[in-house]
Formats: C-alpha cells, sequence, structure tokens
C-alpha cells in the first residue's frame, strides 16, 4: 500500500498540470465522506454510507488532485485493494468511536 510514483503530467491549454491521486479509506462512518465533500464543496454535507465509491476532482493552483472516498462497510473491505493502483497519497481517518 501506499506505493510512491511519480506525478503524471497531462498537457491542458498548453499548461503543465500535475495529477496525483488520493484516497480515502478506513471504516465505516469514520467521516470520509464528509471530508470528501468539505475539500470539493467546501461545505459539509449530508451523507449516507457508501456503497463503493466517490470521487471529485479538485484542482490547486496546477495541481490537480483525483479524490477518491471509499466505501468503509465490511463487505466492501475486500475490495478496497482494487483502489491502490497508482495512490500517491493515502487518508485513514479515524472515527472518534472507532477503537
Ligand atoms: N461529530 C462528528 N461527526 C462527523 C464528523 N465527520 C463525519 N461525521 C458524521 O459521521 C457520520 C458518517 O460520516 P460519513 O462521512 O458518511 O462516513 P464514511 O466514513 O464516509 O462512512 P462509509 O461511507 O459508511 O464508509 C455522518 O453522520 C457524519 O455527519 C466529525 O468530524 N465529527
Ligand atoms: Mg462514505
Amino acid at each position: 500500500m501506499g506505493e510512491l510514483v511519480a506525478p503524471r503530467l497531462c498537457l491542458t491549454r498548453a499548461v503543465f498540470i500535475a495529477e496525483h491521486k488520493v484516497i480515502i479509506v478506513g471504516l465505516d462512518n469514520a467521516g470520509k465522506t464528509t471530508i470528501l465533500y468539505q475539500f470539493s464543496m467546501n461545505e459539509v454535507v449530508h451523507t449516507s454510507p457508501t456503497i463503493g465509491s466517490n470521487v471529485e476532482e479538485i484542482v490547486v493552483n496546477n495541481t490537480r488532485f483525483l479524490m477518491w472516498d471509499i466505501g468503509g462497510q465490511e463487505s466492501l473491505r475486500s475490495s478496497w485493494n482494487t483502489y491502490y493502483t497508482n495512490t500517491e497519497v493515502t487518508a485513514l481517518p479515524l472515527g472518534g468511536q472507532q477503537r
């Protein structure tokens, strides 16, 4: 997990933009989807348990972050490893009630 790879570069409107893949992974109810939409919409949204994943693109200056929020329910955890390919940043939020 956490394999470090060189950022990909893409040519968009003659400007080089670095792309980074980020995954937010962890147990259900940890707040992953809340974090994703706090970043992308700058607001706290009402969420329901994620089935599969959500993905949002966030651009900061010339850097594009592709942020994947992966459902944390027990039945989904065996598929987490399918998201790890080319991941450069892994966020692992811990909910306050999790031990
Ligand atoms: N008190 C508190 N509640 C939070 C916080 N972040 C999220 N919540 C609440 O926790 C619940 C679950 O949040 P989600 O963001 O849906 O959790 P998740 O990790 O995406 O859960 P799964 O999709 O099931 O994996 C929601 O009711 C949120 O409003 C926080 O920082 N503090
Ligand atoms: Mg979720």
